[in-house]
């Protein structure tokens, strides 16, 4: 069962502004930050509100450390904005393997390691109506 809406993923030029705009007009604050140089990606995630489940809601914000990465190649195509939205589950590869069944491509065949110790994978956009979807497994309910 997908029990929330993890976080979406938004891609920015310039993470460290973003942030700052995200905490100035909304009051939002930065709860973990991380990067990940294999990905090319560095990444804030930014805690919205906690929900029925246990865990919690974010914006996760994207930047990018090298051209080819997946976020360097999306903001060259398509400029910033939003990139991904993420649904929560105690049961990522269940969850994977019930949604493939239904005609769905999954990106990866096993769940990889995530933001936060998540395990994910992604839903190919072209399947989903353009939206490139992610699901998560959370390390500990509401981990920061
Ligand atoms: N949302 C919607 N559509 C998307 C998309 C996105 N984020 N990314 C690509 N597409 C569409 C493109 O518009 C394009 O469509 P057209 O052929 O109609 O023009 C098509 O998919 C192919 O796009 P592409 O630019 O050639 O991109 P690739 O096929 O090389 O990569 C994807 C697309 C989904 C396989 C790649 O982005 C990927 O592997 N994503 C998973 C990993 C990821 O997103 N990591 C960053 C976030 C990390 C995290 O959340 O922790
Ligand atoms: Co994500």
């Amino acid at each position: 069962m997908l029990t929330r809406i993890d976080h979406i993923g938004i891609v920015c030029f310039d993470l460290d502004k973003t942030v700052e705009f995200y905490s100035a007009t909304y009051g939002f604050e930065v709860t973990h930050l991380e990067s990940n140089e294999e990905e090319g990606i560095r990444e804030a995630m930014l805690k919205i509100n906690e929900t029925p489940d246990g865990y919690a809601s974010y914006l996760q914000l994207l930047g990018s450390t090298r051209d080819d990465s997946v976020v360097g190649k999306w903001l060259a195509k398509n400029g910033e904005g939003v990139h991904h939205i993420a649904f929560g589950t105690n049961d990522v590869s269940g969850e994977t393997v019930a949604i493939r069944s239904k005609g769905v491509r999954a990106l990866y065949d096993e769940p990889r390691q995530g933001s936060m110790g998540s395990r994910i994978n992604f839903l190919h956009p072209k399947d989903c109506h353009g939206v490139l979807t992610e699901l998560v497994t959370a390390a500990t309910p509401d981990s920061e």
